[in-house]
């Protein structure tokens, strides 16, 4: 009789351990904190942009709200710092990781660390290229592909009458991150129906506003008759309006700006008219994010892809809304 009952603790205390709720390492239930908090780890790119830092504010508050403890990491826009940080979310046996890669490429070795800790992931703002899907559990976050569709349906649009040529320059996101190449993709798919506009040059200025002051600097000496920039956030297209008025030229009249954001300062640009267009990319992702984390880690299933909302701001309609915007 013994054995039998002895047989049954050990069967219960096993079912126990297999169904034992949160714990560290996101094994579903509470969270990992000592007082059943969820504990996430954040890797953030950086502080690059007046949407990153949006981003940021929208993460550290919707954390708070949601009772989530955060541990937040800025990579200052390295690809190494985002990999230790997340060994150390590891290290830490948090309930979650989430993070925006800087660049597509070189995640699955770290990715695969935290699938074999049994700590999920959470993309959030970039993608990676990863092929193996189950290394995260969702990617939350805009189509960069459709915001430089719209960039160049707007342009076609206003360039309808102009038999051309009509020459492009392009400011370039971070190269090798998924705004980066999918906003050139989208943009080029759009205009290579149209062979009157031409990117006669097209290079980095990673996402910043000094180094897209730069580099347009370099564009209006080496590049004669520039008709349009095409900045793939408004922080460069800040920066190249103060090259543009540099060089003794009018901002959205002499050369028409299309950026990507709509954060402040370059709504504010828009509405001056010395933007001509802006395609909205939403930084307020943190509400979303904290969601899908407490459903993760309580066992819920998530859908795979959850896409921003989001819209587009000509001048007049920058002019309506400036003083309602949140960022
Ligand atoms: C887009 C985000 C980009 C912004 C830039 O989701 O990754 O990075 O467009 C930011 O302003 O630096």
């Amino acid at each position: 009789m013994k054995k039998i009952t002895r047989l049954l603790l050990i069967g219960a205390l096993a079912v126990t351990a297999a169904c034992g709720g949160g714990g560290s390492g996101g094994s579903g239930g509470g969270g990992g904190g000592g007082d059943g908090k969820i504990v996430m780890g954040f890797s953030q790119v950086g502080a690059e942009s007046g949407w990153r830092t949006a981003n940021t504010k929208s993460i550290q508050e919707a954390a708070k709200e949601a009772g989530i403890e955060l541990k937040f990491s800025d990579a200052q826009q390295k690809q190494e710092n985002q990999i230790k940080a997340i060994r150390s979310f590891i290290q830490q046996k948090v309930d979650v990781i989430a993070f925006s890669p800087v660049v597509e490429s070189g995640w699955d070795p770290v990715l695969r660390e935290a699938k074999n800790a049994g700590i999920p992931v959470i993309l959030t703002d970039r993608a990676v290229d990863s092929t193996d899907t189950s290394l995260y559990r969702t990617f939350l976050g805009s189509d960069f592909v459709e915001e430089g569709r719209k960039a160049a349906r707007w342009l076609v649009e206003e360039f309808k009458d102009d038999p051309g040529p009509v020459n492009i320059v392009e400011l370039q996101g971070t190269t090798g991150s998924a705004p980066a190449n999918d906003r050139k993709a989208g943009f080029e798919e759009v205009i290579a129906s149209e062979p009157k506009f031409k990117i006669v040059a097209s290079q980095s200025g990673d996402f910043t506003r000094a180094k897209g002051k730069e580099v347009m600097e370099a564009f209006l000496k080496s590049t004669p008759d520039i008709d349009v920039l095409y900045a793939h956030n408004d922080d460069m297209g800040l920066g190249a309006i103060e090259a543009i008025e540099g060089a003794g030229k009018v901002p959205g009249k002499d050369i028409k700006i299309i950026t990507i954001d709509a954060v402040r300062d370059g709504m504010q640009a828009l509405a001056d008219g010395k933007i001509n267009f802006i395609v909205e990319c939403s930084p307020l992702l943190g509400p979303q994010l904290m969601d899908l984390a407490k459903k993760i880690v309580a066992g819920e299933e998530v859908p795979a892809r959850v896409v921003t909302e989001e819209t587009t701001f000509t001048q007049e309609q920058a002019r309506e809304v400036l003083p309602s915007r949140p960022y």
